[in-house]
């Protein structure tokens, strides 16, 4: 008792002392944006940076997590430029959803891009990687590590999907870039752009035949209980995750804070990209196992198969391999070709 008293005013102290420099600037709550709940992997990460953030500064910069992109009434376009604006403090967001601002982040979206997870560390890991995030923080926010939220495979409630001629006039939701809706539409469906929020009930009521997510997403959403029972593995992209702070938030701090954000960011964006590729990969398909007993067909794609969309997509990647910028492709193409390729 006596003890715990001492520790207690021992660390009132320690903080007094702390305060003079910063404490009129530093807000009593950190509000941090996801677009998912805080058991998806995507959440982990969230949950694992702000409680190491919390330990390591003792409580002076303490995060709140706000899943379901609620600080923007789940419209995850707008996350970034919330972001930017000061009413999100901290993200963990998405490129796919940061696209429309920073058109950069579209390169992941390039179809066939990434054949395996040695690709986009090549990117993410390298001068790619360092290059978007010099142009996030020209853009107005401080980026700080990488995660992942993963491959995104196609799930319908419909048929089994081995050709893209499988896919025509299937309705399909997509997210916010207008990359996504050039793909679909080049595949022959008939995609439609919702928020992740409007997807779930439009894939309950019918609205929508289908979607494409990580598994992660597809299993943590129990897609398979919305009919969602033909799931075609295709490993078109990955949606990489990015661990920011607003500027000025930034700026509040301390260096010594600011240090220890970062390493935060860093450790948790290393322990969530684990976390996001367990049970899906060729070593370990314990997730894919789980998912078969929901009674889902799970279609892998033969070469031939693969062929076909890599060439009917090929259009789509060349237009927006000019828009994102010739340069950026090429030096992404360049680490790709010169990695060391994922075991098989
Ligand atoms: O909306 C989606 O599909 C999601 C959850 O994966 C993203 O936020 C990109």
């Amino acid at each position: 008792m006596f003890r715990t008293l001492f520790r207690a005013t021992a660390c009132a102290v320690a903080l007094f002392a702390a305060l003079p420099a910063q404490a009129q600037s530093y807000k009593a709550e950190y509000k941090l944006s996801i677009v998912v709940g805080t058991t998806f992997p995507w959440g982990q990460g969230a949950e694992i940076w702000s409680k190491l953030v919390r330990e390591r500064t003792d409580g002076r910069i303490n995060i709140k997590v706000y899943p379901g992109t609620s600080l923007v009434q789940g419209d995850q376009t707008r996350e970034f430029t919330a972001i930017r604006q000061g009413v999100i403090d901290m993200a963990v967001g998405s490129t796919i959803n940061w696209s429309p601002q920073v058109k950069e982040l579209n390169l992941f979206s390039l179809p066939f891009l990434m054949p395996d997870y040695a690709a986009i560390d090549a990117l993410t890991q390298g001068e790619v990687g360092r290059d978007i995030f010099a142009r996030l923080d020209k853009a107005g926010v401080v980026p700080l590590a990488w995660g992942e939220n993963g491959y995104r495979q196609l799930s319908n409630s419909k048929r089994d999907i081995k050709r893209p001629e499988d896919m025509k006039g299937m309705k399909l939701r997509v997210v916010g870039s207008p990359l996504y809706i050039d793909t679909f539409t080049a595949l022959g469906a008939n995609p439609t752009q919702m928020s992740w929020a409007d997807a779930q009930p439009a894939l309950a009521s019918g609205a929508v035949d289908g979607q494409e997510n990580p598994l992660s997403i597809y299993t943590g959403s129990k897609l398979y209980t919305v009919g969602q029972k033909h799931l075609t593995l295709w490993n078109y992209v990955a949606d990489p995750l990015i661990f920011v702070v607003n500027k000025e938030v930034w700026q509040s701090w301390s260096e010594k804070d600011r240090d220890i954000v970062r390493q935060a960011a860093v450790d948790a964006a290393k322990e969530e990209i684990v976390i996001a590729r367990k049970g899906v990969t060729r070593n370990d398909r314990a997730l894919l196992d789980d998912i078969a007993k929901q009674g889902v067909t799970i279609t892998e794609l033969d070469q031939a198969g693969h062929d076909a969309f890599v060439k009917i997509t090929q259009p789509v990647y060349d237009k927006w391999k000019t828009q994102i910028g010739t340069s950026l492709v090429d030096k992404a193409e360049k680490a790709i070709a010169a990695r060391k390729p994922d075991a098989k």
